[in-house]
């Protein structure tokens, strides 16, 4: 028989129902309990995107699609999926644990998130790292993969295709704004290369897609006092439209892979409020969800990363 490799997708997680709202967000805030106000802020959010995120089950979708596209692509080992997700279960240590069960003993990870930082990829990977150890499994794990080609080429296509539908007089006032999550500021003073990686992204999206006007943009921010990385996106917006009048934009949320609270809320209403606001016009290209161009792009980065 085929060696079994396990194939560990990582991704941030959502609540199923309503009642995992509480139990979720104090998981992401560290076991802190959050207020009940800060709570119906949130539940809030996700009622305006239907009640609960489609986030569940696209990460399932894509664990799916890449789990089968390397069964497909090659036939030296199997791959078998395992979901491990950041603040709801199964825990990335429950899907190390059920390896174990499995008797895997080789493994493959990667986090459905493009940019590495010491918030995000870097403790996907270390909880990843140390439960293997635990189980004897060895592990191999995709660091990052921001400017693989077929990522790139993803988003040039999706960005050409909304240029390609605008109006014209929109499409010579427009500005691109690609942005990521946000993140505490003191990332940079500890050498994070988060910020980097976005500007190279963004770089090359725009390259590819031929567009002049971009700019960088920071979404999503948590609620704590300190300072995080900025512009926002909602303040870059105004900004731009003051200083330069751009008449539409173009946001590319391209720290994420899917559809979710982060860009069903914090674009499609947040930033869309500000756009009429100011009477510009609201575009926002599709998100790579299970697109095959992104999953065979997934696929590459895992192999490359099992055989380095
Ligand atoms: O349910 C859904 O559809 C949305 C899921 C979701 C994704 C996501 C991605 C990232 N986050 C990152 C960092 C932080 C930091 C804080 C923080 C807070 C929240 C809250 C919710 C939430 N995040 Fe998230 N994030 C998602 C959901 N995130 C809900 C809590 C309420 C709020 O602030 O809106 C601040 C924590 C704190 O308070 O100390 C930091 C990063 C990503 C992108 C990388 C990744 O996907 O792992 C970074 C999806």
């Amino acid at each position: 028989a085929t060696k079994k490799i396990g194939l560990l997708v990582m991704a941030y997680g959502t609540p199923y129902k309503e009642e995992d709202l509480e139990r979720y967000y104090t998981h992401i805030r560290h076991g802190r309990k959050p207020s009940e106000e800060a709570i119906e802020d949130l539940r809030s959010r996700y009622e305006a995107i239907g009640g609960i995120s489609p986030l569940a089950r696209i990460t399932r979708e894509q664990g799916e699609a890449l789990e089968a596209k390397l069964n497909e692509v090659q036939d030296d080992v199997q791959f078998k999926l395992y979901l491990g997700l950041k603040h709801i279960d199964p825990f990335i240590e429950d899907a190390v644990q059920q390896m174990a069960k499995d008797g895997i003993k080789e493994a493959v990870s990667i986090v459905l998130a493009p940019h590495y930082s010491t918030f995000s990829i870097k403790s996907y990977n270390g909880r990843a790292k140390e439960e293997a150890a635990k189980h004897g499994i060895e592990l191999k794990s995709v660091v990052d993969w921001y400017n693989e080609p077929g990522f790139i080429d993803y988003w040039v296509e999706q960005v050409n295709k909304v240029y390609g539908s605008m109006p014209e007089e929109d499409r010579d006032n427009a500005c691109l704004v690609v942005s990521a999550h946000s993140l505490p500021e003191k990332i940079i003073q500890d050498g994070d290369p988060y910020p980097d990686q976005l500007k190279e992204t963004a770089d090359l999206i725009a390259k590819g897609a031929g567009i002049k006007d971009y700019e960088i943009g920071w979404q999503s921010e948590g609620n704590t006092p300190e300072p995080w990385l900025g512009p926002d996106v909602q303040d870059l917006t105004r900004d731009l439209f003051e200083q330069k009048g751009y008449q539409a934009f173009v946001y590319a949320p391209v720290g994420f892979v899917s559809d979710h609270l982060e860009v069903l809320y914090d674009n499609d209403v947040e930033c869309k409020d500000v756009c009429d606001d100011i009477q510009a016009s609201y575009y926002r290209p599709e998100m790579p969800n299970t697109h095959p161009k992104f999953i065979s792009t997934l696929s590459k980065v895992v192999l490359d990363t099992l055989k380095g």
